[in-house]
């Protein structure tokens, strides 16, 4: 638990998602140093503490109660959602407000080569992919019988390396898809990025703090309407 009491908010410290990270909380009026490369940056202006992290470990930092908020994709947090219930751990947040940014789907794909096909040419096959959580949940969903090859990177290339038949991966242009011949299928998940609760958080001031920031995050997010 953050017994401290500054409101403690993490966000990914390098990557897709920081930068309108960065520029939301200054929307919000929170001031930051940020210059340095630390693991955690002040506010000046507010009793709040920004933690700077992996993507991946931002669900689970909320979950835990380690922070009191978080800034992360909603494929992260459905998948470590799906894992930490598989292990028996507290999986529970509270979800704030979806964000205007990071917005990608998590789809099927498989060589351009292959032409169109239907669910069923997917049994049998291997799918590659760096969510194997929400795959397998769909290919249940879909009585798919296939197998999850499981790769933290380079999913694209896996076809053509004979890792896997196809993979499941995030798509937003469609330009790394298109640069490896893969053909675009299914989408399994549609994701923006989400601010998350810790779903225990029960500090008044930092309760009453959140409810300060969150009627400004609506006005931002009108105001980019
Ligand atoms: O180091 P750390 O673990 O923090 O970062 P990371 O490398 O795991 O994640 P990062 O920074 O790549 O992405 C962070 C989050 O951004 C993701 O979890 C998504 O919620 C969101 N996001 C939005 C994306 C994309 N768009 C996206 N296009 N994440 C990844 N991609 C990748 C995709 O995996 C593929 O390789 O971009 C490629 C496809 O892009 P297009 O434009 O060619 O289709
Ligand atoms: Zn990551």
């Amino acid at each position: 638990m953050n017994t401290s009491n500054r409101l403690r908010i993490a966000i990914q410290k390098s990557g897709r998602l920081s930068k309108d990270c960065q520029s939301l909380l200054k929307q919000l009026g929170v001031k930051l140093n940020l210059r340095e490369q630390r693991l955690i940056a002040h506010s000046t202006n507010m009793p709040i503490d920004v933690l700077r992290v992996r993507d991946d470990d931002i669900p689970g930092l909320v979950m835990d109660g380690v922070c009191d908020l978080g800034i992360v994709g909603e494929n992260v947090l459905v998948e470590t959602q799906a894992e930490r219930e598989r292990a028996g751990q507290s999986n529970a947040v509270k979800k704030l407000s979806k964000l205007d940014f990071g917005y990608c789907r998590l789809a099927l794909a498989w060589p351009q080569e292959l032409g169109a096909q239907s669910k069923d040419w997917f049994n049998g096959k291997r799918i590659a992919t760096t969510y194997p959580e929400i795959l397998k949940q769909y290919l249940v969903k879909e009585n798919i019988d296939a197998s999850v090859v499981m790769l933290t990177g380079s999913v694209e290339v896996a076809p053509r390396a004979g890792l896997a038949d196809a993979i499941c991966d995030l798509v937003s242009t469609g330009a790394t898809l298109e640069a490896n011949g893969l053909m675009q299928g299914d989408t399994i998940l549609e994701s923006n990025a989400c601010l998350i609760q810790n779903a225990n958080l029960n500090d008044d001031s930092k309760l009453s703090l959140i409810n300060k920031l969150l009627p400004r995050l609506k006005g931002v997010r009108q105001a980019k309407e």
